[in-house]
């Protein structure tokens, strides 16, 4: 199936998110653990920049994919969180951007301090997916970050990175681990080989309109 993928833009802030309707189905997960990479094998093209250095991504950044004949959508690549630069207050930084980037999600409330988000007119279908390194289930900042998804009125699925790094003894092991740990179905990938792409490109058509959970 054809796919074209282009970078629109960094976002730092509520002022610089896309304001279009198209949906968008976002990275989110620690720092290293593959989004930037995910995103470049489902776009089957190097469109987001990848590193072996945690911290790569700081910025929201938006990719405008489109698959096939289905609609055109963004693919988000979020800053990472678990690695403080320096020791300086990224982690803080990684929350004031993420939080004001899901409050345009449809569903949320407006709060009297969020006037600047505007109305429920400009809400969108936004869908999330947690990316969690399949090597290393049921890290803390993973159960934090999952605890924090699940209280957005966002729809959220869970995706396992790295898959190819397993033996498949470690693999079984683990994939028990992760779905005793987390309450819904998790996809194992692979940027590396292929693998599970197929499965979460069908996820990631239906997932920013289906209700939150
Ligand atoms: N073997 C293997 N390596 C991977 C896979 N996905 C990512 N990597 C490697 O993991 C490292 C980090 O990947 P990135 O995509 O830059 O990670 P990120 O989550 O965007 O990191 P930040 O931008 O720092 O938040 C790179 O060296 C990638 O090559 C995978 O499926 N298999
Ligand atoms: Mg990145």
């Amino acid at each position: 199936m054809r796919i074209s993928a282009e970078f629109v833009t960094s976002a730092a802030g509520v002022d610089d998110f896309p304001r279009d309707r198209l949906a968008e189905v976002a990275m989110i997960g620690r720092s290293n653990v593959g989004k930037s990479t995910l995103i470049n094998a489902l776009a089957r093209q190097k469109v987001a920049r990848t590193s072996a250095a945690p911290g790569k991504t700081r910025l929201a950044n938006f990719y405008r994919v489109k698959r096939g004949l289905g609609p055109a959508f963004y693919l988000v690549d979020l800053p990472g969180y678990g690695y403080a630069r320096g020791g300086d207050a990224s982690g803080a930084e990684f929350s004031r951007l993420t939080d004001a980037y899901f409050a345009r999600a449809e569903g949320r409330k407006t709060r009297p301090d969020e006037f600047r988000v505007g109305g429920a007119a400009d809400r969108k279908a936004i869908g999330a997916l947690l990316l969690i390194d399949v090597r290393h289930p049921g890290l803390q900042s993973d159960l934090d970050a999952w605890g924090w998804l699940r209280s957005q009125p966002c729809p959220r699925s869970i995706v396992g990175t790295k898959v190819d790094k397993l033996t498949r003894a470690q693999r079984s092991r683990h994939d028990r681990e992760l779905k005793s740990l987390f309450d819904v179905p998790i996809s194992l990938v692979s940027a590396q080989s292929g693998e599970g792409l197929e499965e979460l490109w069908k996820l990631i058509a239906i997932l920013p309109n289906q209700t939150a959970p």
